[in-house]
């Protein structure tokens, strides 16, 4: 375990730990080696168990990011057209007074308070201070419009929270003595890599690893088995796994009777579903999912353990939700919860005893109940005019954390809503983001090496701590000191408006974690039980897996999951008749880094694979600049012929700067802003569309 150098009084280069602030279920602990108040290089911490002294190569480059000649190391306000990307350095005083000027205004205007104000904020940095802490006292003692952050998880977390009862699941590093693993909707390898680490070691052991995945995915290539689906199929597939495991009698029929609810409905539902009828749903062979349920089964007559890493790929369709609702359902059937290494992991955030109310405090609304904006459709949205069902239009939005002209569905309609010129936008920022060119100010954030934070994970159970590696670069604040110095600014007199970053890094577990331990470790291990649903005690309203939720019924939809085709089914349309998905690129973290030009080399452009019989089809060639376009847009990109991609399915890797794409656009300008069946999350993998060559390129 390395130590804490500095905390000894020699001068020379110091060790500080920190934490990886990005979304990505590693949460990895970070050493960051300070020489002469540079930072010179930020590596893996291999005194932490899961990161165990490693780290992907972008966050390795963060030195690189964070000492960009590009950074906003000062306030900036716009001169140029919106959108111009046309600025001139303004003071922290003049451009906050500003601003507060600004919200009073629209605050004092009408019937409807500080409505009209939105802000909009997601995963650019997961850390509990510098995401919604200050900043959520700020809206709420405003009374601006809330947000519902859906923009990622929300189907999977809402249908694990019907089904297990909150975000739950296995423990990550059981993975490792798990005799079978589904790597289902996960690319491991690229954007959960600790997991795969533990994936292997099973394998070393001689489990056997399937990746069910549209794509053939770099973790595709080191499973024994790829299933490759059409996408937005899982749940016709979860289906007749069940279907199979009825009809041969691979059931743990006392777990079943003891530890779940609604078997008896959910056994009748899962019986209309024989293989072949799912497989031609799937567009797969049937034989691959009776073999599948044979080595599911085989873990239930043999007693070994069965895991699911179930990632968030799968649920960005029209039914992610009910999807899902299924597959957590499975491991209920074998009984694969009785051990440790068995079951099912999505996310592990409900396991964080988080002081949400004391970091946010909902009280200081003070009674008011302001109307709640859906992230996902912000393109739609912000183009909307008052009405009595939506509210106020909105007038202004505060944006951090987050990059949403790029990672918004149906850009057009995104880009159209920023570009208004009576829509007051402020965006707090590392970089001059496709966002950032349309902001009337944006406000220069430090970095996770320049701030306090403490953080939870989804995709293990360790608290850790960020500690400051160096000073904020240039007049670079932290998100809480901007939150606390607006409502400085705005008048706002509370007490709590005075919190300082490390009260509110205390604050955010209270006595829940050992402050101190973490303070020296830098983690702290979360005490939870090895298999926590062994003897079932779900956190459900009834305490059991919950096949059949009288919660969803209660808001009108189907208590019991089913199979919910795409908005934009494949073979649906002859205009459009590919399927686009669009997961992460290996080197990118959503649009984050995509602007550091040795990771951008490293992905090359902004590409398409297709299969080699569709791209002969089309008479396309890898290289080729192709249009990709449907009734939303067109986007430009380079075609690659290959094997990962599957007959009738487009992988367009995400997410680039529109202003770094070929042509200022990038995948988005072809999703829609269609919302899934539960959670309200958009469905980027729903999405039909037409490939040609591009005759200009
Ligand atoms: N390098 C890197 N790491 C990342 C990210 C990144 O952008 N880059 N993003 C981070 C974020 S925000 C998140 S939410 C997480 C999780 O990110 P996810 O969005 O879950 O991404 P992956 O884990 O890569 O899984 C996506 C996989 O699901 C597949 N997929 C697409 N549609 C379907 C479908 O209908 N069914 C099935 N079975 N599979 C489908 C894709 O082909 C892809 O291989 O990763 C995080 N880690
Ligand atoms: N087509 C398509 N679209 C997608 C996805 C997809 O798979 N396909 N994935 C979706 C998913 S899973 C997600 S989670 C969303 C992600 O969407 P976002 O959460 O918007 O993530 P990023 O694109 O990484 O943008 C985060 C921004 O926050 C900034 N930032 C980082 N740290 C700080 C800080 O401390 N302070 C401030 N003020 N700013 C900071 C970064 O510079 C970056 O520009 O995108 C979604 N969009
Ligand atoms: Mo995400």
């Amino acid at each position: 375990m390395s130590q804490i150098l500095s905390l000894l009084p020699d001068p020379g280069p110091t060790q500080i730990l920190g934490a990886c602030p990005h979304d990505c279920p590693d949460t990895c602990s970070l050493l960051t080696t300070v020489a002469d108040g540079v930072v010179i290089k930020v590596q893996g911490n291999p005194g932490h168990p899961h990161t165990d002294g490693a780290l992907c190569t972008k966050v390795s480059r963060y030195p690189e990011r964070t000492y960009h000649p590009d950074r906003i190391l000062q306030p900036l306000k716009r001169i140029g057209p919106k959108g111009s990307g046309q600025f001139e350095p303004v003071s922290w005083d003049t451009a906050l007074a500003d601003i507060a000027q600004r919200l009073k205004a629209i605050a004092a205007d009408g019937p409807d308070g500080a409505q009209p104000i939105l802000p909009y904020s997601y995963g650019g940095t997961m850390g509990l201070v510098q995401s919604e802490s200050m900043a959520s006292r700020f809206f709420h003692k405003l009374g601006a419009s809330l947000l519902d952050r859906t923009i990622c998880a929300s189907a999977g977390a809402e249908a694990l929270t019907q089904t297990l009862g909150g975000k739950v699941g296995m423990r990550v590093e059981f993975f490792a003595e798990a005799k079978l693993i589904l790597i289902w909707g996960s690319n491991s390898i690229t954007s959960n890599l600790h997991f795969w680490r533990y994936a292997q070691e099973a394998k070393r052991h001689g489990a056997r690893l399937v990746c069910i995945d549209p794509r053939k995915s770099e973790t595709a290539d080191k499973c024994h088995e790829h299933i490759a689906l059409l996408p937005g199929t899982d749940g016709a597939l979860a289906l007749s796994l069940m279907h199979e495991l009825i009809q041969h009698d691979w059931l743990d029929r006392d777990y079943l009777a003891q530890y779940t609810l609604g078997w008896d409905l959910l056994l009748e539902r899962a019986l209309q579903w024989p293989p072949e009828r799912a497989a031609a749903i799937c567009g797969i062979e049937s034989e691959q999912i009776r073999a599948l349920a044979r080595d599911y089964g085989a873990c239930a007559i043999s007693h070994e353990p069965a895991a699911i890493r179930l990632n968030y790929g799968m649920q960005r369709v029209h039914g992610g939700g009910n999807a899902v609702r299924l597959i957590a359902s499975l491991p209920a059937l074998i009984g694969a919860w009785r051990h440790r290494a068995g079951g099912v992991l999505l996310s592990s955030s409900s396991s964080f005893p988080i002081q949400r109310a004391a970091l946010e405090r909902p009280d200081l609304l003070g009674g008011k109940t302001p109307r709640k904006l859906n992230m996902s459709t912000i393109g739609d949205d912000l183009l909307r005019p008052a009405s009595s069902e939506f509210g106020p239009a909105v007038q202004a939005l505060i944006v951090y954390n987050s990059n949403p002209v790029a990672i918004a569905p149906q850009s057009a309609k995104v880009v159209q809503g920023f570009a208004r010129d009576d829509l007051f936008t402020v965006v707090l920022e590392h970089f001059q983001t496709d966002t950032a060119d349309y902001a009337d100010y944006i406000l220069p954030a430090t970095t996770q090496l320049e701030h306090w934070d403490v953080h939870m994970s989804y995709g293990h159970t360790d608290v850790l701590l960020n500690r400051p590696a160096i000073s904020p670069l240039g007049q670079a604040k932290p998100n809480a000191q901007i939150f606390r110095e607006l409502a400085q600014h705005m008048g706002f007199e509370e007490p709590c408006f005075a919190d300082d970053d490390l009260t509110l890094c205390r604050m955010a577990y209270g006595d829940a974690v050992d402050f101190d331990e973490l303070l020296k470790k830098g983690f702290a291990t979360l005490k939870l039980p090895d298999a926590p649903f062994a003897q079932g005690k779900f956190p459900t309203p009834s305490g059991r897996c919950e096949f059949f939720s009288a919660r969803l019924t209660a808001q009108g939809l189907d208590g019991l999951p089913d199979h919910v085709p795409n908005y934009e089914p494949f073979k649906s349309s002859t205009d459009y008749p590919l399927a686009m998905i669009s997961p992460p690129a290996r080197n990118f973290l959503n649009s984050s880094f995509v602007n550091v030009d040795s990771l951008r080399e490293l992905e090359g452009e902004p590409l398409l694979e297709m299969h080699e019989s569709d791209a002969a089809a089309r008479g396309l060639q890898s290289g080729d600049t192709v249009r990709v376009f449907n009734p939303r847009g067109v986007y430009r990109c380079k075609l690659k012929v290959s094997s990962r991609a599957r007959l009738g399915v487009v992988n367009g890797l995400g997410v680039w700067w529109r202003k770094l794409g070929l042509d200022g656009s990038n995948v988005n300008q072809l999703t829609s802003q269609a919302l899934t069946d539960i959670g309200r999350a958009p469905t980027f993998y729903d999405c039909l569309v037409q490939v040609e060559a591009d005759r200009r390129g």
